[in-house]
């Protein structure tokens, strides 16, 4: 046989081997859509946040990434590139026909997710909600970060706090159909009308998942409301996003900000006084327990109440619900927040 047919056939062989290893259960592991291939029998667990790119969501992801590994799993990350819920719909259709065993999604709209989520569960894939659930129906497990109830009313007592229990204050929110924070709303309102007859909420202005978007809705409710005194901003991207507006109109302390934010998106602006608190959970550790959860429903384990996560700690379990929740929040101010870094 002639050096050059040999070499072909070489060639040939290679092409073919190549062709062959691509073609296990392969699931795209990031936006970019770069392919992996699960080992047969390892199992695929795929996150889907609300938006791809945000530091909150990618922080847990970072973190349920490494869970996954440490229990054998492979794991995969892609969602959608705006806070959009037929984008998000789309993207776990796509990981239905990869045929995932396990999905975990944060949703952007409970109703616009719940059909898709349901047709993965007929397809006999686990599905978990995490951070922002969808309707109860169309999942096996929502894993909440913190009890909405208690959270609503401490960030309704946060803005009492700075503003001496009376005035005008809005609240800047993600997406106007975001499950978790139209509950936190609605906890702070029932906070408001039980406690603080002298305050008065303006109006409620969407950020959408977009910092841009909240630096432009502070400018314009600044305007829109000449006697607001302070803004609760419900979102990561919210509230770093209101402080940065606050402090290019030179209304730092004049119009008191709080809301929910990680410790390091907020670092500068606690310090500086263009806020006064920001107030979340450990993120990676939210990341975490949803992959431990997640492992748990794959070998049938039961998530009972005050079980023990490890690296987490005890969660509590409402069975009624079928709703698993990590623990407090943590309030961050100029005076601790250096003692956190995430
Ligand atoms: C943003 C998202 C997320 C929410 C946090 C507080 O990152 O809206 O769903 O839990 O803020």
């Amino acid at each position: 046989m002639s050096r050059k047919t040999i070499a072909l056939f070489v060639a040939t062989l290679l092409a073919m081997a190549t062709l062959l290893s691509g073609c296990g259960n392969s699931v795209a592991n990031n936006t970019t859509g770069q392919q992996q291939t699960a080992k047969s029998g390892e199992k695929t667990v795929a996150m889907v946040p609300k938006v791809i790119g945000s530091p909150y969501f990618d922080t847990a992801a970072d973190a349920a990434k490494k869970a996954a590994a440490q229990l054998g799993m492979k794991f995969t990350y892609t969602g959608p590139t705006t806070a959009d819920a037929a984008q998000q719909v789309n993207v776990i259709q796509d990981l239905i026909n990869k045929k995932v065993d396990v999905l975990i999604v944060s949703a952007n709209d409970p109703d616009a997710v719940a059909p898709v989520l349901k047709k993965a569960m007929s397809a006999g894939i686990k599905v978990i909600t995490y951070d922002a659930d969808s309707n109860p129906d169309a999942r096996d497990l929502f894993v909440n970060q913190t009890t909405p109830e208690i959270l609503g009313r401490h960030i309704m007592d946060n803005v009492a706090k700075e503003i001496g229990g009376k005035g005008e204050f809005a609240i800047l929110t993600a997406s106007l159909t975001a499950s978790n924070q139209n509950v936190w709303i609605n906890w702070m309102k029932d906070q408001l009308a039980a406690k603080y007859p002298d305050i008065k909420l303006d109006t409620i202005a969407p950020s959408e998942e977009d910092q841009q978007k909240a630096f432009a809705q502070t400018q314009n409710l600044v305007k829109a409301y000449p006697n607001l005194k302070a803004i609760a901003a419900l979102s990561t991207v919210a509230e770093p996003g209101a402080a940065q507006a606050i402090e290019q109109m030179g209304l730092d302390g004049k119009v008191k900000l709080v809301g929910l934010a990680t410790p390091n998106g907020m670092k500068q602006y606690l310090k500086s006084g263009a806020a006064q608190s920001a107030t979340l959970w450990d993120v990676g550790k939210l990341g975490e327990l949803t992959i431990y959860m997640a492992k748990q429903l794959l070998d049938g384990q039961t998530v009972a109440n005050d079980m023990d996560v490890p690296n987490v700690g005890k969660i509590q379990y409402v069975a009624g619900n079928k709703e698993v929740i990590m623990g407090a929040p943590l309030d961050f101010t100029k005076d601790n927040v250096d003692q956190f870094n995430f």
